[in-house]
Order: structure tokens, then sequence, then C-alpha cells
């Protein structure tokens, strides 16, 4: 079995421990967009990892990583890809970890053909989609943080408090008239 995606290649990303998320994403160019994901994962202290897996140009490396994911104790995995999107649903050919998809906006379709790639798979292979863009990213994480949440009662507290301040600052909310 490849070590290329093994825990030991650690990262700044890596420093919460065995990453429990994977992001992923098609290129540098995605981590405007995926940065939003790795954020959130950050702040409510969940180990991930953040990784470019290009599906056209690196595709054994992408299929590495799908059968390494459930074997290193991936809880999810959170893909981001821009155009003809494919990596999200490679991902989730090869692996049953639940895979997370995110159109990331692209040049000349503005991420309308990515949402379409990522969100039309066929029957039987999943892929959980989320918006285009930045709110897609984020809200990919806080679904991941959801399903950790279901067996950590911290994690799920942080959740709520989460929550609860969003509330709060959509009631102080003012209007300029
Ligand atoms: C996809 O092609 C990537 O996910 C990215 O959104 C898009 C453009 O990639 P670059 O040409 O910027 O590397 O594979």
């Amino acid at each position: 079995m490849s070590t290329l995606f093994t825990s030991d290649t650690s990262t700044p990303s890596d420093a919460l421990g065995k990453p429990l998320i994977g992001v992923v994403m098609g290129s540098s160019s995605d981590w405007d967009t995926m940065q939003y994901a790795v954020q959130i994962l950050t702040d409510f202290g969940v180990a991930h990892e953040a990784r470019v897996v290009s599906a056209h140009r690196m595709p054994d490396d992408l299929f590495a990583y799908a059968e390494q994911a459930g074997p290193r104790g991936l809880q999810a995995i959170i893909a981001g890809a821009g155009g003809a999107a494919h990596l999200p649903g490679m991902l989730a050919a090869k692996t049953t970890v639940p895979v997370l998809g995110v159109p990331v906006a692209s040049r000349h379709l503005q991420g309308v053909d990515s949402l379409h790639s990522i969100v039309q798979m066929p029957k039987g292979i999943p892929v959980a989609t989320f918006a285009i863009g930045n709110a897609g990213a984020a809200n990919a994480a806080l679904f991941a943080v959801s399903l950790l949440a279901l067996h950590d009662a911290d994690l799920a507290a942080k959740l709520l408090a989460f929550r609860a301040e969003q509330t709060e600052a959509a009631r102080a909310m003012k209007l300029p008239v």
C-alpha cells in the first residue's frame, strides 16, 4: 500500500492530531474557497488535513487517497473542485467514507458547471453537495462537525454555542432606516 497520504506527512493543518476530516481540492487555486472549510474545522478544534488531489492531473493519487481514507480513520472527506469537477464523485466511487462536495466557482461558468458536475451523481454513489463557493465550503465543514458531534458531546456543545452566537448576531442586526 502506498504511504503517500499517511498522517506522518504532517503539515501545519495536521497540527490538531490524527486527522478525522480530509479536505482535498483539485488545485491550489481552489484554496481561496476551501480555506473557509479549513477555518471552520480549526475553529472547532477538529483534527484535519488539507491536500491538493487533482482528479485529472493526479488520478493515481486520488485513488490512493480514497482507498486509504477509511483505514486512516477519516470520518468524512470534504472535496472541492471547479469546472468538470470529477474529484468528489471519483473519491466517493473508491471509498464509503462520506464525501461532501463543494463546487468551486469556475472562471467561465461561475461554478454552475462545478455544481452540476458534483450534484448530478448517478444513483448508487452519493456525494452530499453544498452551495457554490465560500458558503458551501464553510457549510460542508459545519456538516462534518455535526456528524462528529453525534458521538462527541464537547463538539455538540460547541456547535450549539456557534448557533446561539449566530442567533444573537442576527437579533442585533440594525437596518439603515
Ligand atoms: C479543477 O480545475 C480545479 O478544482 C480548479 O477549480 C480548476 C482550475 O484549476 P487550475 O487551472 O487553477 O489549476 O481541477
